[in-house]
């Protein structure tokens, strides 16, 4: 295909997944995360693999001058992004309001709606002044429904759900699609994360049912990017078959 894919947060889970994808369908890709290590190992293993053009940029993307530089400061060829994936995301903690820690609330917010945020910023003027690209947000069911303690990580995915919206209505008249996945439970980094290393927390999230595999979500990145020109897939959710609902996960 020789696309220019822009896959955030392309370390672990859903975004090394997507990467892989995009990657054996012969794309050219630019791919962040803050751990240089495994970002550097990935690229390599995919431009041997794949016979591809991998750009490894190490960024957070809080920081919103990290975010500007590193989009500025890519060579012209490379400006020529088709897909922006803004996937770099997390929750940290679970707990009532009330006892909430503000450090994570903060970690949250900066990451999933503000450096959602500078990314589109930066990258969709791009896609502006060609006519064409496509935007694809990773949300959660958690911004769609609310759950017991997710308070402020179901808030920054709300807040993903509206600004996914709202950038697509201002992107329409530039001919640019712009989507929305929101997967529910998937089993990768992310309740390490959530739970600061606590394994055993973290394992019990997906013990007694076949949850989403990052593979799952990469296949479903890919597939809303294969559609015609004409058509857009606004937004999708995906669960596993036992899941049900935010909060309901049929458990044998
Ligand atoms: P992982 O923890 O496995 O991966 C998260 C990725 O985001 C890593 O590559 C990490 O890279 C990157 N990242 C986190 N913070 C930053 C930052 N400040 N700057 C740059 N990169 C960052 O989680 P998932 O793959 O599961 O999550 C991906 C997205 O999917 C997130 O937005 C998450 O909210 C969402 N999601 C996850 C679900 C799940 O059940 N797993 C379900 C629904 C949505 P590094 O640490 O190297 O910076
Ligand atoms: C991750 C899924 O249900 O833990 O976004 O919020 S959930």
């Amino acid at each position: 295909m020789n696309k220019i894919i822009f896959i955030t947060g392309a370390t672990a889970g859903f975004g090394q997944a997507i990467a892989r994808k995009f990657a054996e369908n012969g794309n050219n890709l630019i791919i962040t995360g803050r751990r240089k290590i495994l970002l550097e190992e990935l690229a390599k293993e995919l431009i041997t693999t794949f016979d591809i053009e991998v750009l490894p940029l190490c960024f957070d993307v809080r920081k919103l001058e990290e975010v500007e530089s590193a989009i500025e400061a890519l060579p012209v060829k490379w400006k020529k992004i088709d897909v922006l994936v803004n996937n770099a995301g997390l929750a940290v903690g679970l707990n009532p309001i009330h006892e909430g820690v503000v450090d994570d609330w903060e970690r949250m917010i900066d990451t999933n709606v503000k450096g959602l945020l500078y990314m589109t910023r930066f990258v969709s003027p791009l896609m502006v002044a060609r006519k064409q690209g496509h935007i694809i947000n990773i949300g959660s069911i958690a911004g769609r429904e609310v759950y017991p303690m997710g308070n402020v990580y179901c808030g920054s995915k709300y807040a993903v759900d509206a600004i996914t919206k709202g950038t697509r209505i201002d992107l329409v008249s530039h001919n640019i699609k712009v989507t929305q996945i929101a997967p529910g439970a998937a089993n990768t980094e992310f309740s390490m994360v959530r739970f600061k290393g606590d394994k055993s927390r973290a394992d019990n999230v997906y013990i007694g049912y076949e949850p989403l595999s990052a593979v799952d979500i990469a296949e479903t990145v890919y597939y809303v990017t294969t559609l015609p020109a004409h058509v857009n897939i606004n937004d999708l959710v995906l669960m596993p078959t036992a899941q049900a609902s935010a909060v309901n996960i049929h458990k044998e």
